[in-house]
């Protein structure tokens, strides 16, 4: 029997990895779009990491470029399509904002129409975002929240959303889009906050650095572990009806109290390392974000499974080992 095949936007980004991981496992024949980089041997560091690069095939492309995806997607004629390509840093959102609307908001409206035009049965999943949610309406964010975005990033992301909602209701498609919340891992970009902490620690108890430079240690967030989300992507797309679904932990915590269990990890005191610099703060901060995910547990039966000590120990260890590797420690 044929496998079942896949194609993957974003595919070497945190998530891209990940999820290839997951469908190879399923028996998928995993396909990837890969923007092109001047360093081609670094591009596919995470899918290296993962063990799983040899196994998946990749396609040049852009989500800028609608003519090289539709010729991509004509090309693989996809089953699934997890559309998973993004700007992603909400920081840099302010300083690129067309860059990001053009990337993470028209990007996904070129995907849709390309699979609209190349391969319409295909299943279509869009990795929308907690942070649409921004100032926040209720204080667990369920699918029937309002929006309120305070970002370039969750502005763009929104229309995406929309975009994805608009095509399931007049064309038909089988599209889905998953607003999930914070999902970290040892594959994270360094930029964001949990691994720059879980990084910035590794690097202070090998001695390497004395002290680790954050912006807003109030702000909280609802943070899960990627390897759980990916599954609930590829739930979505096995549902006989395309629908919008939160995903998270349902458990909130703040930048400050995720450094706490960092450094105690380590056996270090966050007091004795941590500085604020006003370069990290943010022009409109999303304060909190805690997820209502009542509804993919119910549909899906996906409920997240790691905790977030078990989230902060594996992060902290992989950095220390990579560290180590690096210093030849
Ligand atoms: P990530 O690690 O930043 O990966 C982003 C991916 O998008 C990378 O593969 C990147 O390719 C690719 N990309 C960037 N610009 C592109 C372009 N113009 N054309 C094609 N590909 C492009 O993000 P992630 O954490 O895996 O997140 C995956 C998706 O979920 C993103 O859409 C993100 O916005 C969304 N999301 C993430 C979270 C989270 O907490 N992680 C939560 C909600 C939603 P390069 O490798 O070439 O840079
Ligand atoms: O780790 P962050 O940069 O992630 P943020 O902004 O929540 O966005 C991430 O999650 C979204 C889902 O809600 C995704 F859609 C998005 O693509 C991305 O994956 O920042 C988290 C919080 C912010 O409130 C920020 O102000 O941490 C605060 N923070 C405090 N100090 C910091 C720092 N963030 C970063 N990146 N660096 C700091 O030094």
């Amino acid at each position: 029997m044929q496998a079942r095949r896949a194609l993957i936007t974003g595919v070497t980004g945190q998530d891209g990895a990940y999820l290839s991981k997951f469908l190879l496992e399923k028996g998928y024949d995993v396909h990837g779009l890969l923007r092109r980089s001047a360093s081609a041997d670094v591009v596919d560091a995470r899918l290296k990491w993962l063990g799983v690069a040899g196994k998946i095939t990749l396609h040049d492309g852009n989500l800028t470029d609608l003519s090289g995806l539709l010729r991509v997607l004509q090309d693989v004629q996809p089953a699934e399509v997890y559309n998973l390509g993004a700007q992603s840093f909400v920081k840099s959102s302010w300083q690129q904002p067309l860059l990001t609307s053009t990337v993470t908001g028209l990007g996904a409206a070129h995907m849709l129409e390309a699979v609209r035009i190349a391969c319409p049965k295909a299943r279509f999943y869009q990795a929308s975002s907690s942070e649409m949610f921004g100032l926040i309406q209720e204080p667990r964010q369920s699918e029937t929240t309002p929006f309120y975005p305070r970002s370039p990033y969750a502005a763009a992301k929104l229309y995406a959303h929309w975009m994805t909602v608009n095509y399931r209701e007049s064309f038909g498609l089988h599209a889905s889009s998953g607003i999930l919340f914070n999902h970290e891992s040892p594959l994270r970009g360094i930029e964001f906050v949990t691994r720059k902490i879980t990084d910035g620690v590794a690097q202070i108890k090998l001695g390497l650095e004395t002290t680790l430079a954050l912006g807003n240690l109030d702000a909280k967030r609802d943070w899960g572990h990627a390897r759980d989300y990916v599954k609930a992507m590829w739930l979505m797309l096995q549902q006989d009806t395309p629908d919008d679904y939160v995903v998270a932990t349902g458990r909130t915590v703040s930048v400050r109290d995720f450094c706490k269990l960092a450094f105690n990890h380590v056996g270090l005191n966050m007091e004795d390392h941590v500085v604020t610099d006003p370069r990290y703060m943010r022009p409109a901060e999303v304060d909190v974000l805690l997820g209502n995910a009542d509804k993919a547990r119910d549909r899906l039966g996906w409920v997240a499974e790691t905790r977030l000590e078990d989230l902060v120990a594996e992060m902290i260890e992989a950095d220390l080992a990579r560290l180590k590797r690096h210093q030849h420690l």
